[in-house]
């Protein structure tokens, strides 16, 4: 099994993610983005991913705007595979020109 991470520990190496209220420790970012079609172009290149490394996002979007909640089932908590996603996510966001 993989090792739980603090939370806070973890947040300050993403400055666009948050800690998740919830009943289990999560982060999440919200994403902005110019249009549906930008949005769901970063929803395709990150699904991708998710299926090639097995680790998948908690995610829901309305038109432009994307939310994602990353946690390790398994470990009941964070791990270094949320940290792996979310970097990739935020590349992903990046080279779709995420607003916010
Ligand atoms: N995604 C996430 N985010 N957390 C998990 O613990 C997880 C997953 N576990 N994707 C995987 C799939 C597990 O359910 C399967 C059976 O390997």
């Amino acid at each position: 099994m993989v090792e739980r991470l603090d939370v806070e520990q973890v947040l300050k190496t993403l400055p666009l993610w948050r800690a998740h209220p919830g009943d289990r420790p999560a982060i999440e970012r919200k994403l902005v983005f110019a249009d549906f079609n930008a949005a769901f172009g970063f929803m395709t290149r990150v699904a991708l991913r998710a299926d090639k490394v097995d680790h998948h996002p908690e995610w829901f979007n309305v038109y432009n705007r994307v939310e994602v909640v990353l946690t390790t089932h398994d470990a009941g908590g964070v791990t270094e595979r949320d940290l792996d996603l979310a970097r990739f996510i935020d590349e992903a966001a990046a080279a779709m020109g995420a607003k916010a």
